[in-house]
């Protein structure tokens, strides 16, 4: 199968593929690297990517942007307030998450951010499909290092209903260092001293820093910091409000009243942005901006450079706090890599710069890195690819804590318990250990809600335990949960189970726990004694596993019906742009058939054709052009076909004249040459 990394970014989306030979960008249907991150809605079918760019301006009220940091996220967010000021459409509340109403086939409809996701996804999925002539299916998506729980459930659920399987959920900075490790050959050995490389990554809208320690084969994130409202855009922004007070006096317009310029000028001020990074100057130039007035203006670098000192004075706290938590100092850092499409900001670099009093690497394509980094993960975890292994590990962002009542009672015990902290490996399993009667629940929870991206609820999620009952002997029964961050840095409560305590005989062996992993210092799993180094047997009291708990999850992924009807409803739309697309295909094949008839009757196909003929297929063409412009401009698929045909059959003696004589001279031609 095919192997995918989608880099997804609140302005572009980088699509990578992980071939026997290494990794590819993949380009879409206009050859560009990237495929911008929107989804607009049109009277008959949506616009996805691409397309959504094109209409954008035209169709300001039914294209939705910064999708990524719409998901998982409810309308009352102030942070989705925020984004209202980037996104064009209405955000409204859809099912207690935020989503988009919009103007579609004629009516209003409102889709999840969720869905939204997903129809961008299912359009990256048909542009890889379309270029690797492959279906796809296995796919790794990078998100923020910042998301949550719900966040990175409702990518995930984004993924499914797009019908894409997804292998991870991945962050940024992770990613970039992924496809700097795996292609290092360099990296030292398990009893050398690491390689510390600070990946940076600033993008569109938001900025991380990772501090990742490299050996051979691994990489160990040791500290991730990130500034969650700091990138590009907020750049293009000041721009913008610079030129709405300098247009107010100078032209007296007021683009802040009118959405449609003030969005003309928004993309004229990332151009002048893109060349201030190469240039002292750079020209703002637009026709008829508002009441017919073109509009003209210079920014120097310098001046630029003022308008977001503000932003500017922001670029060290990350880099503070990831040296801080890593325990680090700036001496201790080997490299500074930098990615995103933000890094190429002058002034940016200078501070970085600046900050660790060293210079910069850029040996990753900035704007590819993540997504190569993805494809890359895709293939080590499909079984059937042969990458060299490279172990990723990575940390928990928010401390979890789980909370359950009291039944069996033991004095002392808590009701609460942080069982994941901040910094925490990922992925990692912990077992907790309840004494219980009966069926019972826990509650999982962030336990520092004030840490969390706005007002994200810190829930998520409700675990009953099934199928507890007390032991005749002790009264009760002691189980045993795992608890799992997983690689996507979603929690869950994977399996349960109960065990009794025995006198056994036993080996003494290395010490994994039973799926394997290598054992978490942290773990909580204190119960599993360990034995000591001795080659031999003997009796210890040990936990014996009995059987399994089932246990039924209640978290904010969403349910297997509500998935499997939005697969339903993204497959009929997918379907119903098709025919859309099939049809304007068709009527552009009717239009052009006609136009090149017409030339050719009165070129190669003149001396084949009698004047009454002539006549009588032009004034079908001339009938059927006019249909094409009046009733016909809006006909179904079909009867485009039978009017090519119609047209066909008619000109068919004609053709059939002229490539008789073709043939006839292709063949006295050869008998000359045969002679
Ligand atoms: P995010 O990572 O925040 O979700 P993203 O991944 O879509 O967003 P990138 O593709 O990394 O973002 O970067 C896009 C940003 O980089 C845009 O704001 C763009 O204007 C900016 N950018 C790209 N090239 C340049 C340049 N030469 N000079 C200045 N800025 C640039
Ligand atoms: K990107
Ligand atoms: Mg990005």
């Amino acid at each position: 199968g095919v192997r995918l990394g989608v880099d997804f970014g609140t302005l572009n989306t980088v699509i990578a593929v992980a071939r026997n030979r290494g990794v590819d960008v993949i380009t879409n249907e206009v050859s560009n690297r990237a495929t911008p991150s929107l989804v607009g809605f049109g009277p008959k079918s949506r616009y996805l990517g691409e397309p959504a760019k094109t209409q954008e301006i035209s169709n300001l009220k039914n294209t939705v942007g910064s999708l990524k940091r719409l998901a998982g996220r409810a309308l009352k967010d102030p942070e989705v307030q925020i984004e209202q000021q980037y996104v064009s459409a209405a955000l409204v509340d859809c099912n207690g998450q935020v989503g988009a109403e919009v103007s579609y086939q004629g009516k209003k409809e409102k889709f999840s951010a969720t869905q939204l996701v997903a129809m961008f996804l299912s359009k990256i999925k048909q542009t890889a499909a379309t270029e690797l002539k492959l279906p796809v299916a296995d796919v790794v998506v990078s998100v923020p290092p910042w998301f949550t729980d719900v966040q990175r459930r409702s990518i995930l659920d984004a993924a499914e209903i797009a019908g894409l399987k997804p292998l991870r959920i991945m962050n940024d900075t992770t990613a970039a260092a992924l496809g700097y490790g795996i292609t290092k050959l360099d990296l030292p050995a398990e009893n050398e001293k690491p390689r510390r490389v600070a990946f940076i990554d600033i993008g569109h809208s938001n900025y991380s820093c990772s501090v990742v320690e490299f050996k051979k084969g691994e990489l160990t994130v040791k500290s991730t910091a990130f500034d969650r409202h700091f990138g590009g855009r907020d750049f293009n922004l000041a721009l913008v409000n610079h030129f709405a007070k300098e247009f107010k006096g100078k032209y007296r317009i007021d683009i802040t009243s009118n959405p449609k310029a003030a969005a003309r000028v928004e993309a004229a001020a990332e151009k002048m942005k893109k060349i201030l990074s190469a240039n002292q100057q750079a020209p703002l130039n637009i026709e008829s901006l508002m009441n017919d007035i073109d509009v003209n203006a210079m920014v120097t670098r310098q001046e630029f450079e003022a308008l977001v000192e503000p932003l500017l004075n922001r670029v060290t706290a990350p880099l503070e706090q990831a040296l801080a938590d890593a325990k680090l100092t700036k001496d201790d850092i080997d490299y500074i890599e930098l990615v995103g499409g933000s890094t190429r900001v002058p002034a940016i670099k200078e501070r970085i710069q600046e900050f660790f009093g060293k210079g910069l690497s850029f040996t990753l394509n900035q704007d590819e890195a993540i997504a190569r980094g993805c494809a890359f993960a895709c293939a080590i975890l499909s079984p059937v690819f042969k990458v060299r292994d490279f172990s990723v590990s990575d940390i928990v962002h928010y401390p979890i804590e789980f909370s359950w009542e009291k039944d069996v009672d033991i004095p002392d015990e808590d009701t609460s318990l942080t069982v994941f902290n901040r910094g925490n490996v990922l992925p990692s399993t912990k077992i907790l250990t309840f004494y219980r009667k009966q069926p019972f629940d826990l509650e999982a929870r962030y336990s520092k809600p004030e840490d969390l991206p706005g007002k994200i609820p810190p829930f998520i999620g409700r675990f009953s335990v099934k199928g507890v009952k007390a032991d005749p002997k002790t009264e009760f029964m002691i189980c045993k949960l795992k608890a799992r961050v997983n690689i996507h840095g979603i929690l869950n409560v994977e399996s349960g189970y109960y065990v009794e305590d025995q006198e056994v005989e036993e080996e003494i062996k290395d010490e994994k726990t039973e799926d394997g992993e290598k054992k978490d210092p942290d773990a909580m799993d204190t119960d599993d004694k360990k034995a000591e180094g001795k080659p031999k047997t003997r009796k210890v009291k040990k936990q014996v596993r009995k059987g399994d708990l089932p246990i039924v999850a209640g978290t904010t992924s969403l349910d297997a019906n509500a998935k499997s009807s939005l697969f339903e409803k993204e497959a009929a739309m997918i379907m119903e742009d098709k025919l859309v697309a099939d049809t304007e295909e068709k009527k552009n094949e009717l239009e052009t058939y006609i136009y090149d008839m017409r030339n050719k009757l009165d070129d190669q196909f003149a001396d084949f054709a009698s004047e009454e003929e002539k006549d009588k297929l032009r004034s079908k063409l001339t009938e059927s052009e006019d249909w094409l412009y009046e009733e016909g401009e809006d006909a179904t698929k079909a009867i485009y076909i039978a009017k090519m045909d119609e047209i066909r059959a008619m000109a068919g003696p004609i053709t059939q004249r002229y490539f008789d004589k073709v043939e006839a001279d292709r063949q006295a031609l050869q008998a000359k040459l045969d002679a």
